[in-house]
This record gives C-alpha cells, sequence and structure tokens, in this order.
C-alpha cells in the first residue's frame, strides 16, 4: 500500500536543534509519521522546555545536549543515544545560526564561526551516524539547506557560503554512500516565518514586503510547510532518491521575481 511507505513506525530521528522553529515542525512531522524523535541543542533550558512541547504534542522524544562541532564529543553521543533509545535510522542537520554583516565589516573568526556550525556541524554529525548505518545498509540523512544554497543576498557570505557547501557535500554524501543503501538528501526552505527571519520580517521593514512580492505564493513559509517533505525524504516513498535538495520556497527559485507595482 502506497500509504506504508510514508510511515514511519519503528524508525528513530535524530533531529539536531530541533528544540523551535523549523527543525522541531519537521520533528512534529517525522514523530505524526510514527519516529522516536531524539533532539539535540547546545542550550538545555530550550531542550527541557522543548521535550515538555513534545510530550504535549503526545510525541515520544529524548533530549540530550552536546555541540555539534565537536567530533569526540559527537562520537561520544552517538555511542550513547544508540545505546540508551537505538539505532538512529533518520539523521535531520537542522542546527544552524545566521550572521547578517556586510562583508566587508565581517571578521574571519565570525565567518569561521557560521561555517562551523552551519557546515562542519552537519559533516561530523554525518559521518558519525553514517559509519554506524553503513554496516546496518540502510539509513536516511537529510541536509537543511536553504535559498541561500543557490543565491546570494548582502550581508550573508558566511551563511551562503556555508549552505552551498552544505548542498555539495549532500552530493558527495550520496555519491559515497548511495551503495549502502544510505540516501542523503537536503530541504531547501525559502522564506519561513521563524525566529531567525524575525528581525527581517516585521511589519514594516521592506524586506517583508519584498519577500511576498519576491514569492509566487505572495506569502511566507509557515514552519509546518515543511513537515510533509521531511516525512517523504525520510521514509521508503524516497528510496531511489538520492543527492536532491528539494526546495519548498512557494516558487522563489522559479522565478526572476515582479516589479512591486505588478499583481
Ligand atoms: C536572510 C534569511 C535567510 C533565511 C533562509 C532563506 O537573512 O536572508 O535569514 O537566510 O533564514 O535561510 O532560505
Amino acid at each position: 500500500m502506497i500509504l506504508e511507505q510514508f510511515s514511519l513506525k519503528g524508525k528513530r530521528a535524530l533531529v539536531t536543534g530541533g528544540t523551535h522553529g523549523l527543525g522541531m515542525a519537521m520533528a512534529k512531522g517525522l514523530g505524526e509519521a510514527g519516529a522516536e524523535l531524539i533532539i539535540n541543542d547546545v542550550f538545555k533550558e530550550k531542550l527541557d522546555s522543548a521535550l515538555k512541547q513534545y510530550k504535549e504534542m503526545g510525541l515520544k522524544a529524548t533530549g540530550y545536549v552536546f555541540d555539534v562541532t565537536d567530533e569526540d564529543t559527537a562520537e561520544q553521543f552517538i555511542e550513547r543515544i544508540e545505546k540508551e533509545v537505538g539505532p538512529i535510522d533518520i539523521l535531520v542537520n537542522n542546527a544552524g545560526i545566521i550572521q547578517r554583516t556586510p562583508m566587508e565589516e565581517m571578521k574571519a573568526s565570525d565567518f569561521r564561526k557560521v561555517v562551523d556550525i552551519d557546515l562542519v556541524g552537519p559533516f561530523i554529525m554525518s559521518k558519525t551516524v553514517g559509519k554506524r548505518m553503513i554496516p546496518r545498509r540502510e539509513g536516511k540523512i537529510i541536509n537543511i539547506g536553504s535559498m541561500m544554497s543557490e543565491l546570494g543576498r548582502n550581508t550573508v557570505s558566511a551563511y551562503a557560503s556555508a549552505k552551498g557547501g552544505l548542498k555539495m557535500l549532500t552530493r558527495n554524501m550520496a555519491t559515497e554512500w548511495g551503495k549502502y543503501n544510505i540516501q542523503t538528501n537536503g530541504i531547501g526552505p525559502g522564506y519561513f516565518a521563524t525566529s531567525q527571519t524575525e528581525p527581517i520580517r516585521v511589519d514594516g521593514h521592506p524586506f517583508n514586503e519584498f519577500i511576498i512580492n519576491r514569492t509566487p505564493a505572495a506569502r511566507w513559509g509557515d514552519p509546518s510547510d515543511l513537515a510533509g517533505t521531511a516525512v517523504f525524504l525520510a521514509s521508503p516513498a524516497s528510496n531511489f532518491v538520492n543527492g536532491h535538495v528539494l526546495y519548498v520556497d512557494g516558487g522563489i527559485l522559479a522565478t526572476i521575481g515582479k516589479p512591486s507595482n505588478e499583481n
């Protein structure tokens, strides 16, 4: 039955940074499709409050506080998670940060920090979980990209570099691990109403109007818009989809846009 192919019953999904925003919305979708959730964050308070929210949603979730940019820590925690919860079937590399600073003022140390969390973090997590998926001959890895995996924008040099790199890391992972029945794909969210976009989304901010005008769907994305795509890429329904980035962007990448006075 086709709907069974979308079921995640009996699977375990680790969503990094799944304590809020898009990560939480995707984790919720995976949980509702039957997966047991494992959530991580660097902040204990955020994790505790997220675990409470998952419980209220009626979803089974366990939480771990650790930093995805440290190889040794990641190794220790993945070992522990697989012992305490069970083998990780699905990894969603969602944790990330953004810094908006004009390139000519951007410090190399800040650039490195963004790349470390948004690109090196997914590398470390994928490597650590992936090497355990290889002998099991099964796994799903989803890297969370961005419009900035394809497009540039003022002030986001580090973020665009990391997210563009993550697209290529996705293709490389698909290339290296496809033979082990591990599918690695990306999701490229368009502009979503989250805390990350709060500063540029406030009413009256020129960027708010610009995005609504720039998006064929004529609105910001709601985090729940991502859940179905996450479930698809985490489920057997996508078993022959590998190395692909699925942009969930209300059509932004399909169009050059239009003048603001045109309907
Ligand atoms: C920005 C935004 C973006 C989004 C998103 C777009 O400053 O342009 O914050 O970077 O967060 O990743 O897909």
